[in-house]
């Protein structure tokens, strides 16, 4: 195995920007990525021996951390009946009933292999369905890249500074409206402005990609209540915070019913996998059903099946939601003391496993108040955590998040590598 640095010059000259997806490269932190070479628990072993404590648990899907016996061992089982059958499998089966028991809203669901391909259904589905052209999306807010979603998005088109893709036709982007997150009067501006025209409304419910943000009280209900009132549907895409914020994710904990909702990540326990689903008159759209087409080769492949039913099994025996909270409480407390002592302004919202950190004394409600925070300050921070073997996301509008398999002694070492961090900032 050669180092990092001789293995990212070889992928530079063959991946653009030497990465498979953008947000790894570094480039609003400054240096070179490291390269993984294995990872077991919550550690990660870089390709130069190096071991990091991970808080990004690639970028969700590891909330029991990595490798994790039990998600190993099922996928190692499928692993001998075969790897893809292209036809229905059982575990696709077990799946859907283990979604519709955690996720109430969804009565129906199907199986596919990204976020992405998630959203971009959903969207699709829910044109077929209302008859209408027009979405209302939130800025910051990402819902993978489909042409459609890629308007003022966050996570990695935020992060470099292109939110609005090259590439997405005028004629595309001209029915996705891009409201500011937060705003209930903006909301209804946009409803009025195009009456009968919105098929749906998109939202993270919480915001992991522009940095973690919050809904102030009551405006989920008030998204709700508007969707209703104009016969949008409304779309939660939970893909980041689905079984993370709790076992039925923010809809459960905010005790809001979407009409379709957007998962992945942990579902897939590490391995490629979407999933969307809801109300079964509008499921029902679907092909073969009905006249809304969707397909995947690979969708509900029995080894990524096998790894989210045992990742979902495992988060119902643990109910780690409890204890989740206090290790990102911990983090948090310990980032706010160290910058609290330094006289440093600073943002650490947080809830359960997930969080992110924003040097500004603007408390961030939206994406206009997210890029109050200095990023380079930021970067700053993220090097001083990983030259103390602490990985944070390796961006200022990313979220971070903790797993299960995260002891104590993992976030004292985490909280004293952030302390010194800031200290020498
Ligand atoms: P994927 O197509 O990357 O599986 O999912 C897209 C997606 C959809 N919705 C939400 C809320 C998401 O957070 C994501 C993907 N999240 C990013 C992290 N911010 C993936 C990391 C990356 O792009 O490399």
């Amino acid at each position: 195995m050669t180092s990092s640095e001789s293995l990212f010059a070889r992928a530079r000259e063959l991946i653009p920007g030497g990465v498979n997806s953008p947000v790894r490269a570094f480039r609003s932190v400054g240096g070179a990525p490291f390269f993984v070479k294995a990872a077991r628990g919550a550690m990660l072993v870089t390709a130069d021996d190096r071991e990091l404590i991970d808080f990004v648990c690639t970028w969700g899907p590891a909330i029991h951390g990595h490798n994790h016996p039990r998600i190993k061992a099922a996928i190692a089982a499928a692993l001998e009946n075969g790897t893809s059958f292209g036809t229905p499998n059982p575990s696709e089966v077990e799946m859907a009933e283990l979604i519709v028991k955690f996720v109430p809203s969804i009565q129906k669901v199907r199986m596919c292999n990204s976020g992405t391909e998630a959203t971009m259904s959903a969207i699709r589905l829910a044109r077929g369905f209302t008859k209408r052209d027009k979405l209302i999306k939130f800025a910051g807010c990402y819902h993978g890249h489909s042409d459609a979603l890629l308007i003022k998005a966050g996570s990695g088109a935020l992060t470099h500074g292109n939110p609005d893709s090259a590439g997405v036709p005028a004629s595309v982007a001209q029915d996705t409206v891009v409201l500011p997150y937060n705003d209930r009067a903006a909301l209804a501006a946009g409803f009025a402005a195009n009456p009968g025209q919105i098929a749906c409304v998109i939202l993270e419910p919480y915001c992991g990609n522009v940095g973690f943000i919050m809904p102030d009280a009551g405006y989920l209900a008030f998204v709700r209540e508007l969707c209703t009132k104009h016969g949008a549907i409304l779309i939660f895409d939970e893909v980041m915070t689905g079984f993370r914020i709790a076992k039925g994710g923010v809809q459960e904990r905010e005790k809001i019913v979407p009409d379709l909702t957007c998962l992945g990540k942990i579902i897939g326990g590490g391995l490629p996998v979407g999933a969307f689903g809801g109300r079964a008159d509008i499921m029902d759209c679907l092909a073969p059903l009905g006249p809304v087409y969707q397909a995947g080769t690979l969708s509900g492949n029995p080894l990524a099946m096998a790894a989210g039913i045992a990742g979902l099994k495992l988060l119902e025996e643990l109910a780690p939601y409890a204890r989740l909270d206090a290790l990102g409480r911990q983090l948090r407390d310990a980032v706010l003391a160290a910058c609290g002592a330094k006289g440093l302004p600073v943002q650490v919202p947080q809830c359960g496993s997930m969080f992110s950190i924003f040097f500004t004394a603007t408390p961030v409600r939206d994406y206009a108040t997210a890029l109050t925070g200095d990023a380079r300050l930021f970067g700053r921070f993220f090097h001083g955590c990983l030259d103390r073997g602490v990985y944070f996301a390796p961006s200022a509008y990313e979220a971070g998040f903790l797993s299960t398999a995260h002891d104590g002694a993992a976030l004292d070492r985490a909280c004293e590598a952030c302390t010194a961090a800031i200290r020498d900032l």
